[in-house]
Order: C-alpha cells, then structure tokens, then sequence
C-alpha cells in the first residue's frame, strides 16, 4: 500500500513529511477521486467574507467540510446535491490509517475526507485547521499531479514560515505540536501531469466529530 521506501523529513515537532508515500497507489487514488466526484461534484465555495475560494472542492466521508457566508463547518448533506457526501473508498482509509500510524498515530479514524483541486492559478492563504472536535487527532494530506510551495508557519499567523516543495506522491501528517499551526500553498504554476493534466489534488484526511 505505502510506497516500500520513502524519506521522512520533520518540518517541525509533529509535522512530518513523508516524500512519495502515496505514490504507489496514486492512479488508484486518482480513479476513486473521479468516482467520488460524479456523486458530489467538485464546486466553488465562498469564505464568510464573501470571498470565492480559487480551489474546487469536494467531499467523502461521514461529514465534508463547507463554507459559506455563515461560515466554516461540517456538515452530514452535500449542499449541493442534497444528498450524503459519498463514502470514503477503502483504499484511502488504508492509506490514511497507514501513514497516520508510521508518524506515531496508530488509532487515526478519519470521518472525513476534504477533496481540493487546483488549477493553474489556484493557491491557499495562510490558515489553521481547527473546524474539529478534538486536536488530538492528525490531520493527514496527500498530495497528487502538480507540484506546489507548501508554507509551513508557526502559532500565530505571522510566524514566520518555512518552504517546502510537496510533489506528487507526498503525504503530510499534522499532529501533536503542529495540529494547530499556520499553514497554506503558493500559487499553482501552469503545467502537465501524466495522471492529473494541469491540476493538482490535495487530500486532507480528518477526524471532525
Ligand atoms: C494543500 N493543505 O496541500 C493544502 N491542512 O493543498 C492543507 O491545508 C493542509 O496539507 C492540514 C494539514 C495538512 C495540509
Ligand atoms: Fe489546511
């Protein structure tokens, strides 16, 4: 399941990068994202700010994370199918419990799984995922197609930040120490994939209830 061989690289107390891990069963990944995104189709979100995000998203799992101008949150429906958000396929609850349990959480379970695209242009700003219940647990996320500029910050929004390239393949574990540390991505450069085109998908894996 995990990639036989991958380097560990700790970003800071309990954040770890793990390079490739993800990579032997990217095209699996790939294929079960496209299923998931025929039930609960890929959209754009706007902030409480009013603000359009520049990622699509979509979600799997018992609860998908969503926003609107009323703010962040999870939530059970998909507003926009007005239907459960689709299960989350075998293969990434493994790949979730797998890594989660080579970075020192064995009893990660996630509920829910937060699909984010990027095209050309696309980017995060700093933030903090703290939308869950209990900061006990990792979050863990996993990086396909594109490269991007993984900035990696600190306590407060202006600790000052470290760059690290998250390629295709490269899952990072968020707990402990780091669970509540600042964080977001550069700006998707144009490119090709083999498997994703001009995009990037990021997983991110996380117990919410
Ligand atoms: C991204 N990742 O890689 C955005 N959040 O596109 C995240 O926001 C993130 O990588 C929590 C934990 C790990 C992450
Ligand atoms: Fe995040």
């Amino acid at each position: 399941m995990l990639f036989p061989e991958f380097q560990t690289v700790e970003l800071a107390p309990g954040a770890l990068l793990l390079r490739g891990a993800a990579e032997a069963c990217a095209t699996d990944l790939l294929s079960q994202i496209e299923g998931v995104i025929m039930v609960s189709p890929l959209r754009t979100v706007v902030t409480p700010m009013g603000k359009s995000m520049s990622v699509e998203m979509t979600n799997c799992g018992d609860v998908g994370w969503v926003s609107d101008r009323t703010g962040y949150r999870y939530e059970t429906i998909d507003p926009l199918t007005n239907l459960s958000w689709p299960a989350i396929p075998a293969l990434f609850a493994q790949l979730a419990n797998g890594v989660a349990a080579q970075a020192g959480f064995p009893e990660f379970h996630p509920d829910a799984c937060l699909i984010n695209r990027y095209a050309m242009g696309s980017k995060m700003g700093l933030h903090q995922d703290r939308d869950e219940q209990d900061f006990a647990q990792p979050i863990v996320s996993v990086s396909l197609g594109l490269p991007i500029t993984f900035n990696f910050g600190g306590g407060t929004r202006t600790s000052p930040t470290t760059k690290t390239q998250l390629r295709h393949g490269d899952v990072v574990v968020f707990g402990g120490q780091s669970r509540l540390a600042f964080h977001g991505v550069g700006t998707l450069r144009r490119g090709q994939h083999s498997l994703t085109g001009p995009y990037r998908f990021n997983l991110t894996f996380r117990r919410a209830g």
